[in-house]
């Protein structure tokens, strides 16, 4: 039997090109090794207030994404989150067991409260409850791979020690999970501030490039992006504005090295990793309205998938329930 991989992209914003290098490539890559669950994980996103049309057209239009970005669903399960009950009723079981502590220690947590705080806005349960979500998406299929961006690091310790914890009191329940990172790519950060993580959330127009920006913006936003007073890259003393750039052009085109890149001018630098991008996404973007030309194809590609994993849902379901001493209905 094929070990089992799952990993979530929230339906929010623009999908960008971390969440593509971070995760989307390297689902695409791994999914004929594995048995792989891809998920649009919409009760993450409601963790902050979504517009619920727009929450409605984003869950399609990531998982058209998925797919442009080559998961194939006859090899995989594309799926939403909110189709199968068991997300949130393992999230519960699993909180009983979670001690506040981890949960209030969590980095990204910390970030967004501090952020909401800012705003003069309360700062929702799930914000805290996060991670216990998450958790659950994991542990609910026994996955035992998970392929994420390094900002997802934490929430799947967390996740292990969640399980252990879990596996402990009741008794053998979940597979542990192992993290599984990108070689390139692991932490993209944002094209106008290079210390910060490209994230959908962040504002400002020359942040992130979106999976389905047209080319001239894509290589306007690269031009523009923030290097440092050096006039050409010098491997040696590059900053993070370069450095990050040249992650970026070496996970599109692996003819792009610090090597090759030695001493050219930023312009020219800029100009090279802006066409590799540009090639990299042209054939996921032409896909990308191919698939969401024919909505029935999507609307089938989600059902399969949901289909195929709620029995895995069920099963483990009932063995935490009756590990546990709540109530099985025969
Ligand atoms: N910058 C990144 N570099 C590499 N991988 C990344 N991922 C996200 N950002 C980067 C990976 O993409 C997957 C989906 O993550 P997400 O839906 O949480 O995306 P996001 O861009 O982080 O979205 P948000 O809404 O803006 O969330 P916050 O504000 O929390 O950052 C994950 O595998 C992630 O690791």
């Amino acid at each position: 039997m094929k070990a089992r991989v799952f990993s979530g992209v929230q339906p929010t914003g623009q999908l960008h090109i971390g969440n593509y290098l971070g995760a989307l490539k390297s689902w695409a890559e791994i999914q004929s090794l594995y048995e792989s669950i891809f998920c649009i994980v919409d009760l993450h996103a409601v963790t902050l207030y979504q517009k619920p049309d727009e929450l409605k057209t984003k869950i399609r239009e990531t998982a058209a994404l998925f797919i442009a970005a080559g998961i194939d669903p006859d090899q995989s399960s594309v799926m939403v989150q909110s189709s199968i009950p068991g997300h949130s009723e393992l999230a519960w079981l699993l909180t009983c067991v979670t001690p506040l502590g981890w949960l209030q220690r969590m980095t990204q947590f910390k970030i967004k409260a501090d952020k909401q705080e800012a705003l003069r806005e309360s700062i929702g349960d799930g914000l805290l409850q996060y991670p216990v979500l998450m958790a659950a998406d994991i542990l609910l299929y026994q996955a035992s791979i998970v392929p994420v961006g390094d900002d997802q690091t934490q929430h799947l310790e967390l996740t292990r020690d969640i399980a252990q914890r879990f596996n402990g009191l009741y008794g053998e329940t979940f597979v542990m999970p192992a993290t599984q990172l990108p070689t390139v790519g692991a932490r993209i950060m944002g094209l106008d501030d290079p210390t910060q993580k490209m994230s959908k959330s962040a504002e400002g127009a020359g942040h992130a490039i979106g999976l389905l920006d047209d080319p001239k913006v894509i290589q306007k936003k690269i031009l523009r992006a923030t290097t440092d007073s050096q006039p050409a890259v010098d491997p040696a003393t590059m900053g993070p504005g370069v450095q990050n750039l040249l992650t970026i052009g070496e996970a599109c085109d692996a003819s792009i090295t610090k090597e090759s890149v030695a001493g050219m001018r930023y312009g020219d630098f800029k100009k090279r990793v802006a066409e590799a991008v540009i090639a990299r996404l042209e054939p996921i973007q032409r896909r990308y309205r191919e698939i969401t030309a024919d909505p029935l194809y999507l609307d089938e590609v989600l059902k399969r998938g949901h289909e195929h994993v709620l029995p895995i849902s069920e099963d483990t379901l009932r063995k935490v329930k009756d590990a546990m001493g709540v109530y099985v209905q025969s």
